[in-house]
């Protein structure tokens, strides 16, 4: 006998994701899915979005990690409210878990919620949170191989950041390679690059992400 255990877990998951999707268009919240993996930058991304829409954007962050309450606490201490969910282990958020932090913010008070996923770029792409839009961060000390060895988080993301644009000269990584690549993966997807370090293409940014604020119910 075989037990679809995958197939079950994702479809659970799906409906809990449709739940929470109507929950935010009811409030006409915009709810944003962070994926990268560990150290790409995806507190520092959120971080500067924070500081370049706050006078125009209601902000939330659901932070998601196996372990830790580093960077909720890092967010709550720019007055932003954070929920953290840990994980205890596992390696993506789930549609469930983000339901359980919706509950503790107040919805019709938001226009948008980040949700910082665990660092990974396999699983999570997976897994559908009930977000508005999902974006991929990609560090260049990384090398720029990923979209060649990670395919799916690529294509199933609205944009791409590429961040440590700073380093780039000390890391061999290719830009426009990188963007030939992943514009074969998802040529909808614009590509912006950034540097949180030197903050340097944020504008383009944080005007993605206003569009997509305004966009209600942001799809
Ligand atoms: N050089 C450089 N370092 C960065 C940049 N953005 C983030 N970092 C650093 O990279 C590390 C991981 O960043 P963080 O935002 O915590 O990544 P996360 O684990 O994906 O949330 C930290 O030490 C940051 O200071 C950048 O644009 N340039
Ligand atoms: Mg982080
Ligand atoms: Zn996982």
């Amino acid at each position: 006998m075989k037990i679809e255990v995958r197939k079950n877990i994702l479809a659970t998951n799906a409906a809990m994701a449709a739940e929470n999707r109507k929950r935010l268009a009811a409030q006409g919240v915009c709810m944003i899915n962070v994926m990268a993996s560990p150290g790409a930058g995806k507190t520092s991304v959120i971080t500067k979005a924070i500081e370049g829409t706050r006078d125009r954007l209601n902000l939330a962050v659901i932070e998601g990690d196996i372990a830790s309450e580093i960077d909720s606490l890092a967010i709550e201490a720019m007055d932003i409210p954070a929920i953290q969910i840990n994980t205890g282990g596992s390696c993506h958020l789930t549609a469930s878990m983000v339901s359980s932090a919706l509950d503790h913010l107040d919805l019709g008070a938001l226009d948008l919620i980040f949700i910082e996923n665990v660092g990974n770029l396999v699983c999570p792409a997976e897994f559908d949170l009930g977000e508005t839009g999902r974006l991929v961060i990609a560090s260049v000390a990384e090398g720029d191989d990923k979209p060649h060895k990670y395919p799916l988080i690529f294509r199933a993301v609205d944009a791409i950041l590429v961040n440590k644009t700073d380093l780039v000269d000390h890391c061999d990584f290719n830009l426009d390679q990188f963007r030939e690549v992943v514009g074969g993966l998802n040529p909808g997807a614009p590509v912006i690059e950034l540097s949180c370090r030197e903050s340097s293409g944020i504008d383009a940014w944080c005007g993605w992400l206003e569009t997509k604020a305004k966009s209600i119910p942001c799809d």
